[in-house]
């Protein structure tokens, strides 16, 4: 028996996977939705997705990462303005048009959402998970701070009815005097409001990969994280260097002990955002893994 299982801590199998470009031409309800497939699915999956060969490895050939693109498979990020004042809350609103060029107003569930917004700085020393709010007529609206002056990437991350499971990005600005931070350095561990969070496991390049995290406080394992979003944490990996978004889920049907991540197989360095609910409140995580 591990660590992990002897002293009873949080720990959930994570498997990474890039979003999109990996989709299957149906729709399911269980814990796994069909963008987190795994890249051991059936290969006609992947094919049908986005042609891409797929090689018997981890990873399909010519794969690419989620977030690079603003426009993928015929859906189109259209964020209303790109330009917001740093500091000040703005009602922030975007729209992804479907192939016919008209915004998109019915999307599949995965993660108890239609879609995921994530937001983090080009120099990755931030992070915002928001779920905005769909409209009748397809607009995507949410309360957005971009804290300090900078570019930020948007992600959102969705599958439309019928369609691929994408993540698209775009670029934000925040006018003003840029500062950018360095990269953090390797760290396993993050301190946050006295929670201390550790992640265990390695990013193999072109390999599954097991990773777990463990949530303690004041010396004491936690042992009862409350569910957000359908599991017992979120977490998100974004790419040194161009931002590529992974998105890093719990394995279903795991009991704590297998973990899984695939990784591509270009090494890479990484900042990890895991977002966990304990007391009603959600808070994050950050590390920084070398692949
Ligand atoms: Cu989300």
């Amino acid at each position: 028996m591990n660590t992990v299982t002897k002293l009873g801590v949080f720990a959930a199998g994570l498997a990474v996977v890039f979003g999109g470009a990996h989709a299957v031409g149906q729709t399911q309800e269980d814990d796994l939705p069909r963008r987190y497939a795994d890249y051991s699915a059936e290969p006609e999956e992947h094919a049908e997705a986005g042609g891409h060969a797929h090689e018997g490895s981890a990873e399909p050939a010519g794969h690419v990462p989620g977030g690079l693109q603003i426009s993928q498979d015929g859906y189109r990020l259209r964020p209303v303005t790109t330009t917001l004042k740093p500091g000040e809350r703005h009602d922030f609103s975007f729209h992804v048009l479907g192939p016919d060029g008209e915004p998109v107003t019915a999307y599949q569930v995965a993660h108890e959402k239609k879609l995921h917004l994530i937001v983090a700085p080009r120099d990755l020393g931030g992070f915002q998970h928001l779920h905005p709010e769909l409209a009748p007529d397809g607009t995507w609206t949410t309360p957005l701070t971009l804290p300090e002056p900078g570019t930020y990437r948007m992600y959102a991350d969705f599958a439309a009815e019928g369609g691929p499971a994408l993540t698209l990005g775009a670029d934000l600005t925040a006018q003003g005097d840029f500062r950018p931070d360095p990269f953090p350095e390797t760290s396993r561990t993050s301190e946050v409001d006295g929670y201390t969070v550790t992640l265990q496991g390695e990013m193999n390049p072109g390999q599954p990969s097991p990773l777990s995290i463990t949530v303690s406080k004041d010396g004491e394992p936690v042992g009862d994280l409350e569910p957000y979003l359908g599991a017992q944490g979120h977490l998100v990996a974004l790419r040194a260097g161009d931002l590529a978004y992974l998105h890093v889920h719990p394995m279903s049907g795991m009991t704590g002990v297998v973990f899984m991540a695939e990784v591509p197989r270009e090494g890479g360095s990484y900042r990890l955002f895991f977002d966990f609910k304990h007391g009603g409140e959600v808070r994050t995580a950050s590390f920084t893994l070398a692949g």
